[in-house]
């Protein structure tokens, strides 16, 4: 058995972002791991409110740089979600990644033993690896939005509106059916021995939802607002 924790969804760079405030507590959970996963919207380019693009991601490669130099001895992955896949940051990354000896990096999951880790844009609707692709394939360019969005995402998270939003948008018996849809379609399906699976990305977190022979869990979102969970797996290898 290994100690492996996750997380997920910490938008970092967004305005809307809590995370700075559970650094100490995402240390702590480190510091308690043999494995680490970022699981993907680590940092938020389409939200940033750096000043470009180029200071995001620089930005983003100083964070995880302070990462993982306090936690040497922790083996971290970084499975890419849909608001950290942007291209020209996916590159500086796998420049990085190359000077780091504990970091590896999965554009879309990782499997370790019977679990599997996936950022979880694949229950925006039903998607096979080609699905996947053509979704993220959006977001690799992506510009940042403006001031005027940005205020309108402003306004409806000090209304509480963004909560009712993510709950009618997925329902965690859609959600869930959606990603088994997705793991089913690339071969990780309970027949090649998953039995838990972790993601993220809908911003509702699940604390262990069973669905025909696996368990789903779910951190939700260091946003404004939102529950915001480390999790914990006992993976076998
Ligand atoms: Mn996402």
């Amino acid at each position: 058995m290994q100690s492996v924790g996750t997380v997920s969804d910490l938008h970092l760079f967004c305005k809307r972002s809590r995370a700075l405030k559970h650094m100490a507590a995402l240390d702590s959970a480190i510091a308690e791991s043999d494995v680490f996963v970022l699981n993907g919207d680590v940092f938020d380019f389409r939200w940033s409110v750096l000043a470009s693009e180029e200071e995001t991601i620089d930005a983003a490669l100083e964070w995880l740089d302070g990462l993982l130099g306090r936690h040497p001895d922790c083996a971290f992955h970084y499975v890419l979600g849909n608001h950290d896949c942007l291209r020209s940051f996916t590159e500086a990354l796998s420049e990085f990644e190359s000077t780091q000896p504990n970091l590896t990096c999965h554009p879309y999951y990782l499997r370790l033993g019977d679990t599997l880790f996936l950022h979880g844009d694949v229950a925006m609707r039903n998607m096979d690896a080609e699905g996947l692709e053509a979704y993220r394939s959006f977001w690799r360019y992506h510009k940042r939005k403006g001031r005027l969005m940005n205020w309108v995402w402003d306004a409806a998270f000090l209304l509480n509106l963004h909560r009712g939003i993510h709950r009618m948008a997925f329902p965690p018996q859609t959600a869930v059916a959606r990603v088994r849809h997705y793991i089913d379609s690339i071969g990780e399906g309970p027949e090649s021995g998953i039995t838990s699976v972790y993601f993220g990305h809908t911003h509702m977190a699940l604390p262990g939802y069973a669905h025909e022979g696996i368990q789903f869990f779910n951190g939700g979102a260091a946003l404004q607002g939102l529950e915001f969970n480390i999790l914990r797996a006992r993976v076998s290898l």
